[in-house]
C-alpha cells in the first residue's frame, strides 16, 4: 500500500515539476519580435507612368575663377565646357567690371573681393571687357 502511495506521489511530483518546467520555458522563450504586415494590398507607388528622367546629364559642372589683378583678367584666354561657370573675384583695390563685348552678360562694379558668377550654357566664344577700363579683355571659349 505505502509503495502505491509513494508512486502515485512520484507522478504526481514528476507533472508538477514537469508543468513547472513547462511554464519556465515557456516564459523564458526568446522574445521574437515578428513583424506582421497588416497591408496586404502592395504599396503601388503613384505617378507609376511617369518615369523620372534627369532633365540634364549627371555630367560634373566646374566652376572656374578668373581673378582681376593688377588691371588685367588672369587667365586672359580661358576653355570651359558647356554648362561651366565663371566667376570673376576682383583682387584689385579700384572697382572693375566683366562685361561682355556683346551684352550678353556684365557684371555689376566689382569692389575689392567681390565676385561674379556666370554659367555657360552655349557653345561658342565670349569676349568682354572691363566697363571703366577697356583696355581690360578677356575671352571664354566653351566647347560640347
Ligand atoms: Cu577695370
Amino acid at each position: 500500500m505505502n509503495t502505491k502511495y509513494i508512486v502515485i506521489l512520484a507522478v504526481i511530483a514528476l507533472l508538477a515539476i514537469g508543468g513547472f518546467y513547462f511554464s519556465i520555458n515557456r516564459n523564458s522563450a526568446p522574445q521574437i519580435p515578428v513583424e506582421f504586415n497588416n497591408n496586404s494590398t502592395p504599396v503601388i507607388p503613384q505617378n507609376q507612368n511617369s518615369v523620372s528622367v534627369p532633365t540634364s546629364p549627371d555630367v560634373p559642372k566646374t566652376t572656374h575663377a578668373i581673378s582681376i589683378q593688377n588691371f588685367a583678367f588672369s587667365p586672359t584666354l580661358i576653355t570651359i565646357k558647356k554648362g561651366d561657370s565663371i566667376v570673376w573675384i576682383n583682387k584689385d583695390s579700384v572697382a572693375h567690371t566683366a562685361t561682355s563685348d556683346t551684352g550678353e552678360f556684365g557684371s555689376l562694379s566689382l569692389s575689392t573681393n567681390e565676385n561674379y558668377n556666370r554659367v555657360f550654357n552655349t557653345v561658342g566664344t565670349f569676349k568682354y571687357h572691363c566697363t571703366p577700363h577697356p583696355f581690360m579683355k578677356g575671352t571664354i571659349i566653351v566647347t560640347e
